[in-house]
C-alpha cells in the first residue's frame, strides 16, 4: 500500500479513532465508578458481596489447583494482590471495550457492562455465606455504570443537523455535526466524582470492620488450666537466619482462600456440633470461655510447602480439646470424618479417630503465642491438629463441626485434586548458611529445622558435596508435635559446595529421597542447597 492510497482515509480515521479513545475512556471511568459504588453498597450489605471480592473469590475457587500452586510459588503470599490487580486490568480492558462498543454499536457497550453486573450478582449469590442482599452491590454498581456510560457516550455522538442550524458559521469546523465536548467533560467529571465519593464512603464504612480488631485488642483470654510445658532453654539455638523455635505471630505463614479476612465478632460467633451425633449442640463464645483451656506447642505446615519452603511454623496454641466437644456430642457408629466449616465457606475433612485420640492434642484454638488469634489466623476460633496438613484439619474462623463419613462428604480441596487424607510428611530444611551470607573456609556451621509432627524427630543428617552423611546435633524440643532445630559443623574449603539434609523420625523412618510435588499429598525429597565459602 502506498502513502498516497492511505492518505484520503487518514483524516476520518484520525477523527474517529479520537472519538473511540474518548469512548474507551468513558467506559473505564463509568466501570470504575460502578465498581466503587458496588464497594460502597457492599460496605453496607456485606464486604464479601462486592463485585471485586465476590468475583475474586469465585476465581480462587475455580482455578485448577496446579495453577494455584504456581501462583503461590511465583508470588508467594502476594498471590491475592496479584489476583486483584489482574482482575482490575481485565475489567479495565473490558470497560474500555464497552465504551468503544457503546459508541460504535449501541447498545452493545451497555449490554457488555450490564453482563458483567449480572455475572457479579450471580457469583455473589453463589458465595457460601450469601444472602439475597448480596445481589445488591453488583446490581446497583453496574446499573450506575451503564447509566454513566450511556450519558457520556451520548455526548460523543455528533448531533446531526446542529452545524446546519448554526448557520452563522460557528460550527463550520465540525461539518459532520457537533460533538458535545463540554457535556462529555461534565459527565466525566460527575463520573469521577461518583467514584471518589463512593470509594471514600466505602472506606469510612469499612473502618467499622476494624471494630473487630478493636474487639480483639480488648479481649482477655482465660488462663490455661493445663499450661504447656516450658520450652527447654536448649530448644532455640538462636543463630542468625535460623528459624526461631517459636514463630512470632507476625512471621507465621498465612495460607487461605479468603480475599478479605473474615471479620467475626466473638459475640456473634458460635460453633455448631452436629451430624451423625446423638447430642448435637451449639457452643457460644461465652460458654467456650467457661471451659477449661489447655495450651500446647504445635507446628503447622501447609501441603503446598515445597521442599525447603517456609509454609511451616511453630506456635503455642490455647484452646479447648476437640475430643471433649465430640464426647459431649456422642458420635454415632459408622461415622469416620469430621467436616469442619468456616465462616467463609472453607471446609476440611479430618478423620474422626484422630480428633478422638486421647493421645493427640487437637484444639479448638482461641489463642496463639499468648494473644487472641490474629484476625488472619482465624479469629476468634480455629482448629489445630498435630500431624495433619492444614488443608485437612486447621480450619480458621471455624463455625461448625459436622460428624459425617468420608463416603458422604469431602473437604474444600478434595474435589480440587488433593487427597482426602493429609498426614504430614517428614520434612527437614537448611536455614544456615544462606547463599547471601557466605561463611569463611574451615569449620562451617550448618543448621536448620526438621519436623515429623506427632511422631517426632530422632535424627538429622547433612551431606556435603555428595560425601558421607554427618549426623547433626539436635536441639531440645517440647515434644513430638513440634519441629526441632539441628546444627552441625562441616569443614569446607573456599568455593562452591552443595549441602543436602535428611531427617529420621522417632519410628526410625528415614525421609524419602524420592521427589514429589506438593499435589496431591505433599512434597517430598531431600533439600539440597548451593552455598559459597569464602
Ligand atoms: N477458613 C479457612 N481455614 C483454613 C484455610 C482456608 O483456606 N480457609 N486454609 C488451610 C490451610 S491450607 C492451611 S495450611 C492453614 C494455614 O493456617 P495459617 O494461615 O494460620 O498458617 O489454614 C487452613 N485453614
Ligand atoms: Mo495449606
Amino acid at each position: 500500500m502506498t502513502r498516497a492510497a492511505e492518505s484520503p482515509a487518514a483524516p476520518s480515521v484520525e477523527r474517529s479513532s479520537g472519538g473511540a479513545a474518548w469512548a474507551a475512556l468513558a467506559g473505564v471511568l463509568a466501570g470504575g465508578a460502578g465498581l466503587a459504588v458496588a464497594e460502597l453498597v457492599a460496605a453496607v450489605v456485606a464486604p464479601g458481596a462486592s463485585t471485586l471480592f465476590a468475583g475474586g473469590a469465585a476465581v480462587v475457587d475455580a482455578v485448577p489447583p496446579g495453577l494455584k500452586d504456581v501462583a503461590v510459588e511465583w508470588f508467594g503470599t502476594n498471590d491475592k494482590a496479584v489476583l486483584l490487580a489482574s482482575m482490575g486490568l481485565v475489567l479495565a480492558l473490558g470497560a474500555a471495550l464497552a465504551g468503544w462498543l457503546e459508541l460504535r454499536r449501541p447498545p452493545a457497550g451497555s449490554v457488555l457492562m450490564g453482563a458483567v453486573g449480572v455475572v457479579g450478582v450471580v457469583v455473589a449469590l453463589l458465595r457460601p455465606s450469601a444472602t439475597p442482599l448480596w445481589a445488591l452491590p453488583s446490581a446497583i454498581g453496574l446499573g450506575v455504570a451503564v447509566l454513566l456510560l450511556r450519558a457520556a457516550v451520548a455526548r460523543l455522538r455528533p448531533v446531526p443537523g446542529r452545524s446546519e442550524a448554526s448557520a452563522d458559521g460557528t460550527a463550520a469546523e465540525t461539518p459532520g455535526g457537533a460533538v458535545n465536548r463540554r457535556g462529555f467533560l461534565a459527565v466525566s467529571g460527575i463520573t469521577v466524582g461518583v467514584a471518589v465519593l463512593a470509594l471514600a464512603g466505602s472506606r469510612v464504612l469499612s473502618m467499622g470492620s476494624t471494630a473487630i480488631s478493636a474487639v480483639r485488642e480488648k479481649l482477655r483470654l482465660p488462663a490455661a488450666r493445663t499450661p504447656a510445658p516450658a520450652v527447654p532453654a536448649g530448644a532455640d539455638l538462636k543463630l542468625d537466619d535460623l528459624a526461631p523455635y517459636v514463630t512470632p505471630n507476625a512471621d507465621f505463614y498465612r495460607i487461605d482462600t479468603a480475599l478479605i479476612v473474615p471479620q467475626v465478632n466473638p459475640q456473634d460467633w458460635s460453633l455448631e456440633v452436629r451430624g451423625l451425633v446423638d447430642e448435637p449442640f451449639t457452643l457460644t463464645w461465652d460458654e467456650l470461655m467457661e471451659l477449661p483451656m489447655e495450651e500446647h506447642y504445635v507446628t503447622l505446615s501447609c501441603v503446598s510447602n515445597a521442599v525447603g519452603g517456609d509454609l511451616v511454623g511453630n506456635a503455642l496454641w490455647l484452646g479447648y480439646p476437640v475430643r471433649a466437644l465430640l464426647e459431649r456430642a456422642k458420635p454415632q457408629v459408622g461415622a469416620d470424618m469430621v467436616l469442619s466449616r468456616s465462616d467463609d465457606g472453607f471446609s476440611a475433612g479430618t478423620p474422626l479417630d484422630v480428633l478422638q485420640d486421647p493421645d493427640r492434642e487437637c484444639l479448638l484454638a482461641i489463642g496463639m503465642n499468648g494473644e487472641p488469634l490474629p484476625l488472619e489466623h482465624g479469629f476468634p476460633a480455629r482448629l489445630v491438629v498435630p500431624g495433619l496438613y492444614g488443608y485437612v484439619s486447621a480450619t480458621k474462623w471455624v463455625t461448625s463441626l459436622e460428624v459425617t463419613t468420608f463416603d458422604a462428604d469431602e473437604g474444600y480441596w478434595t474435589p480440587r485434586g488433593w487427597d482426602a487424607l493429609g498426614p504430614i510428611k517428614i520434612g527437614s530444611r537448611i536455614d544456615v548458611p544462606r547463599l547471601s551470607a557466605p561463611p569463611s573456609a574451615g569449620a562451617v556451621t550448618v543448621a536448620g529445622v526438621a519436623w515429623a509432627q506427632h511422631t517426632g524427630i530422632s535424627k538429622v543428617e547433612v551431606q556435603a558435596d555428595g560425601g558421607d552423611w554427618v549426623t547433626a546435633e539436635l536441639a531440645e524440643t517440647v515434644g513430638r508435635d513440634t519441629w526441632r532445630q539441628w546444627h552441625t559443623s562441616i569443614d569446607l574449603e573456599a568455593g562452591y559446595h552443595s549441602l543436602a539434609v535428611r531427617a529420621t523420625d522417632s519410628d526410625g523412618q528415614v525421609q524419602t529421597e524420592t521427589k514429589a510435588p506438593p499435589a496431591p499429598n505433599g512434597a517430598s525429597g531431600w533439600q539440597t542447597v548451593s552455598i559459597t565459602v569464602q
